[in-house]
């Protein structure tokens, strides 16, 4: 902690999120846009309430059931996901039984290998991407994300890809793979593009899809795919965004 945040103060919740987030930058996890990007997602969080509202809970709820029913689901994590909930998604990928691969933007050795370390003493058994693991490159990539593990989203055909940017997600549709993404911002181009986009703070996506995935792995397969099948993307931001909308006219 960089600074101590009283638990009393109005604020704290979102302080202790932007001190983790402070502290991942400063042990060369957090790339500098990373920090940028935080405080964008600061400023939609506040228009949804800071809470999950039932758009995103429908969305929660559907990527859940695209991630049970999947034949090679990954978990993509990038500077800003691990470390804002570490531990939070090593239990989600146990829980999903779904692996983990670092997968960055702003690619370098030196975060490469923090990254790895810093998931490692959280305790991930397995992270693709890095260290050893043998990678591959996506043609249809420009940027450094078209390194990928040759076990993960190479061969995936659903890859959940929190706080992304938008070429990727194309990218990604484009190569024939589902996208879920976790986006507070539902007019970001990853927002519109992802298959699944749900408008929430990671920090409480996670721990939320964690609780569905061990009530919904129960689930027939049937019953998945009709979650599956009766979610509309457009419709739900379409949601997120009169939920926006209404709440600042009442505000004002
Ligand atoms: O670690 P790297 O190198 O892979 O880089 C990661 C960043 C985040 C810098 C990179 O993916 C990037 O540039 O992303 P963008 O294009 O800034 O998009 C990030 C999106 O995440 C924005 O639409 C933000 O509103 C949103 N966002 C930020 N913080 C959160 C969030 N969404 C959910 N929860 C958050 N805590």
């Amino acid at each position: 902690m960089l600074i101590e945040v009283p638990d009393s103060h109005p604020r704290a919740q979102s302080l202790h999120v932007r001190e983790k987030l402070i502290e991942g930058f400063d042990k060369g996890l957090v790339a500098k846009a990373g920090l940028i990007a935080h405080g964008r997602g600061e400023c939609f969080d506040y228009l949804i309430g800071e809470k999950t509202q039932h758009f995103a809970e429908l969305a929660t709820e559907a990527a859940c059931a695209m991630l049970l029913l999947a034949e090679h689901p990954v978990l993509s994590l990038n500077g800003n996901v691990a470390s804002l909930c570490p531990d939070e998604i090593i239990e989600l990928s146990k829980a999903a039984g779904v692996p983990l691969e670092i997968n960055l933007f702003y690619r370098t050795k030196e975060r490469e290998d923090a990254l790895l370390k810093h998931m490692e003493k959280h305790g991930a058994h397995e992270v693709l991407g890095v260290g050893n693991d043998e990678t591959v490159q996506i043609e249809e990539l420009q940027s450094k994300r078209r390194i990928v593990s040759k076990k993960g989203i190479y061969i995936a055909d659903v890859v959940f890809v929190p706080l992304e940017d938008g070429d990727r997600t194309e990218a990604l549709v484009a190569s024939g793979k589902k996208v879920i993404t976790v986006d507070l911002n539902p007019l970001s181009r990853t927002a519109q593009k992802a298959q699944i986009t749900i408008v929430d703070n990671i920090v409480r996506t996670v721990p939320l899809m964690t609780e569905k995935i061990k009530e919904m792995k129960n689930y027939p397969q049937k019953r998945l795919g009709e979650i599956l099948k009766n979610f509309d993307n457009k419709k739900n931001l379409q949601a997120a965004l009169y939920f926006i909308m209404q709440r600042l006219k009442e505000l004002s």
